[in-house]
């Protein structure tokens, strides 16, 4: 098949990336957002999200007229949807007396429905957001259909998920190995057509139904072994043992590969996609649905080592909390537990001053945010780090006791290594290790 032009729905952190790159490899891509704001930003050549590299493309992309952005979807030979699918916030579903969170599908239903009146015979149509299994022949099929032409004779449909890891899409878009899952083995062949535009890694066709499970497996399993590292870290303080050098060592077993405790598990994916397994089939999700109690109560398991960090409640304390962020190196603050751990601090009565090296300026709605390190450090009696940006490790102690009185390090993700803080007059806590590290 040939693809002269696409659409793309949603220029988020993967339409956005993906339009970009088919323009760049020469298809006609108009990028479709209903957020006007979104769609200001791209014109005047600006991102409104942070990705390496992507600036530079987008321009060019821009420049060479293959790209442009517009509010509603208009006739192209493909249509992709990369809408997000979030859980409510405020509605959940409810299992043997026990809530569990439920996908919020609308923003894939209108933008769908958005499809219809432009779709002809021919077509293709391709859902990249993650969504529960069964969303593709279920929900996105029947909306299509209402345009009068039949999918998989008249117009293709598959299901192709995302699985780059933010602040490497560009690379990994073009290098990761592809699943498309079509609603017939045409359609898988139409999508991987399309794929091969700019895919450089092998691409896998397959049935829309097990597209969508491998998305989610690949989440969940990812969830379900940082739970344990969580639970791991628990019980090392329990026991008296360092959780970091339990690890290293465990991993050593040439079929182990452990994976890091933290202060929990954020970002618009795994913290998320294991509830649709939960959702659609509460009765047999158990373990994942465990793994997901696990990683939300770690922001709790945080607060409690910062108050026997303290040694008395935390009512009035000013502690510097570094990184709120869902992870490293990223800008992305969505389902942060960084953010979590801020909240519950600010409900037991500290002052908390909060640095992002990535978003200073954006203040969440509730948390006092400084505008740089040194003015988050500086009146601080403890320093908590919350996420392990590059910049946070590497500070060294002399530095660290210049920016701030505090002598109270609290590492939720084990930046502070390598370095003797205790010379430096540090008290340090680890997550993972409760005896307090060389002092
Ligand atoms: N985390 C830990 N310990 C670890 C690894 C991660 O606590 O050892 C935490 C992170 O700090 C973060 C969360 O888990 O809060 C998720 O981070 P991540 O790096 O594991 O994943 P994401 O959400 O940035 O991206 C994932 C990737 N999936 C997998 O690695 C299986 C990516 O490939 C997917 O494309 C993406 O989800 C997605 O969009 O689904």
């Amino acid at each position: 098949m040939k693809f002269n032009k696409i659409c793309i729905l949603g220029l988020g952190y993967i339409g956005l990336p993906t339009a970009t790159m088919f323009a760049a490899n020469g298809v006609k891509v108009v990028g479709v957002d209903t957020n006007p704001h979104v769609i200001e930003t791209l014109r005047a050549g600006r991102l409104h999200i942070h990705e390496p590299g992507l600036g530079e493309m987008l321009q060019k992309a821009i420049a060479s007229g293959n790209l442009s952005v517009a509010s509603a979807p208009e006739p192209a030979d493909a249509f992709l949807i990369a809408v997000p699918t979030p859980f409510y916030e405020n509605q959940t579903g409810e299992y043997r007396g026990q809530p569990y969170k439920k996908a919020d599908m609308r923003a894939v239903t209108s933008a769908t429905e958005a499809i219809v009146p432009h779709l002809r015979k021919g077509n293709l149509v391709v859902l990249e957001s993650t969504s529960p299994p069964r969303t593709t022949v279920d929900l996105v099929v029947p909306i299509l259909e209402t345009c009068g032409l039949k999918a998989g004779s008249d117009f293709y449909v598959a299901y192709s998920p995302e699985r780059v890891l933010p602040g490497q899409i560009l690379r990994e878009l073009v290098e990761n190995a592809r699943v498309i899952g079509g609603i017939t083995p045409e359609s898988a062949q139409a999508g991987v057509e399309l794929y091969a535009t700019f895919v450089r890694g092998p691409i896998h066709p397959t049935d829309a139904t097990t597209a969508e499970m491998v998305k989610l497996m690949e989440n969940t399993y990812r969830d379900v072994n940082i739970a344990i590292a969580n639970e791991f870290a628990r019980l090392a303080e329990r026991f008296g043992v360092d959780v970091w050098e339990a690890i290293r060592l465990a991993s050593l077993h040439p079929r182990v590969k452990i994976l890091n405790p933290g202060p929990g598990v954020g970002g618009h994916c795994i913290s998320v996609d294991p509830w649709f397994f939960v959702e659609t089939a509460p009765d047999l999700a158990q373990l994942i649905w465990m793994a997901r109690r696990v990683n939300d109560e770690q922001p709790h398991f945080v607060v409690e080592k910062v108050r026997r960090a303290f040694g008395q409640p935390l009512n009035g304390k000013r502690i510097a909390a570094l990184g709120l962020a869902y992870k490293a190196d990223v800008d992305d603050l969505r389902e942060s537990p960084a953010v979590e751990v801020v909240h519950l601090l600010q409900q037991e009565g500290a002052v908390v001053t909060a640095f992002e090296p990535y978003k200073p300026e954006n203040g969440l709605p509730g948390i006092h945010s400084a505008m740089s390190l040194e003015a988050a450090l500086q009146s601080a009696e403890a320093v908590l780090f919350l996420v392990g940006h590059t910049q946070f490790r590497a500070l060294t102690p002399a530095q660290l006791a210049a920016l701030t009185p505090a002598r109270i390090l609290i590492d939720t993700v084990n930046v502070l290594t390598g370095s003797d803080w205790t010379a430096a007059g540090f008290q340090l806590w680890r997550l993972g290790a409760e005896k307090r590290i060389n002092g």
